[in-house]
């Protein structure tokens, strides 16, 4: 049984693709998979596994050795488990920068785009291997994870084949793309009993940008007004998390998506520097508007590493 997973923090994307890519080996290439986990999945992906009555996979406890194991959506180690040297990674499926640092024993099968979705790269590998007649929940399944990751095609990462596979899948999943997106948006917009951490790293990375130890968390919201409400306990969570995890550097981007924008939270004032530098914008009362920016992956990163020293 090959066990196929995303990254940490499992998002739309890392939770529905796997599935996916799971029941298409399991279905039409006869060889057994099992998609699991690696962490709580958000409220959004959380909706989508309801509306289109799948069950939420099991977590990942521990990978075996000689596991067989397929990723998804990830080519970075430190969002993957510990032990995968052990492990049989026979196959790769991302759309992420690469991160280096993955070692394998055996050759492996890699497919990197640069599009904005994993789920895309499936849905054009089952297009490429003449398997387009999926169920309407596969459909469904990877249609979400399109809308997720663009942002329904606001975000900058957004290709012409992102959009067009959306619309495909969105065919055969029976569904109207304005209505799923607003409705999958608002149901990751409910911060109603999440503690302050929860919400920090709901969607949350660590990176090392010019060797230091830099976490950037995201919440894409309908109403960044409840995140923004929370401030006080917010900056006071982004100060533990930096002392519990040796982190130098750690930002909160709070984006709006109907409104194309984000709000940065910022805890200290090193923070404040580099993102007043980075961002050309003025950080008072611990937040700054950054008209435009909703990309972590192309906005945020290349902003704080060219200036992160
Ligand atoms: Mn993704």
């Amino acid at each position: 049984m090959i066990k196929i997973f995303g990254h940490k923090s499992p998002d739309t994307d890392s939770t529905c693709s796997p599935i996916v890519y799971a029941w298409y080996l399991s279905n039409k290439k006869n060889t057994e998979a099992e998609a699991l986990r690696l962490g709580n999945i958000n409220r959004e992906a959380e909706y989508v596994l309801k509306k289109f009555e799948i069950e939420t996979p099991k977590l990942l406890e521990k990978l075996e050795d000689d596991d067989k194991v397929i990723i998804i959506d990830t080519n970075n180690p430190k969002e993957l488990p510990g032990n995968l040297e052990a492990v049989e990674l026979i196959e790769l499926i991302d759309h992420h920068k690469l991160a280096g640092g993955l070692s394998t024993s055996t050759p492996v099968k890699v497919t990197m785009r640069p599009i904005a979705c994993s789920a895309t790269i499936i849905w054009g590998i089952m297009k490429s291997e003449g398997n387009t007649d999926i169920p309407t929940n596969m459909a469904g399944l990877l249609v979400s994870a399109i809308l997720s990751d663009t942002l329904k095609f606001t975000s900058p990462t957004t290709t012409e084949e992102d959009k067009q596979a959306a619309e495909e899948l969105a065919k055969i999943a029976g569904i109207e793309i304005d209505i799923h997106a607003k409705e999958m948006f608002e149901a990751k917009s409910d911060l109603n009993g999440m503690k302050p951490k929860d919400i920090l790293l709901s969607d949350s990375k660590i990176f090392e940008l010019n060797g230091k130890k830099v976490r950037v968390s995201v919440l894409e919201t309908t109403k960044p007004e409840n995140a923004i409400a929370m401030k006080g306990d917010l900056l006071k969570g982004i100060d533990e998390l930096k002392k519990e995890e040796s982190l130098d550097f750690m930002f909160f981007f709070v984006v709006d998506i109907l409104n194309s924008e984000a709000e940065v939270l910022i805890q200290s004032d090193s923070e404040k520097e580099i993102a007043e530098k980075a961002f050309d914008c003025k950080v008072e009362d611990n937040q700054a508007n950054l008209p435009g920016v909703v990309s972590r992956k192309k906005q945020i990163i290349p902003e704080l590493e060219r200036v992160v020293s």
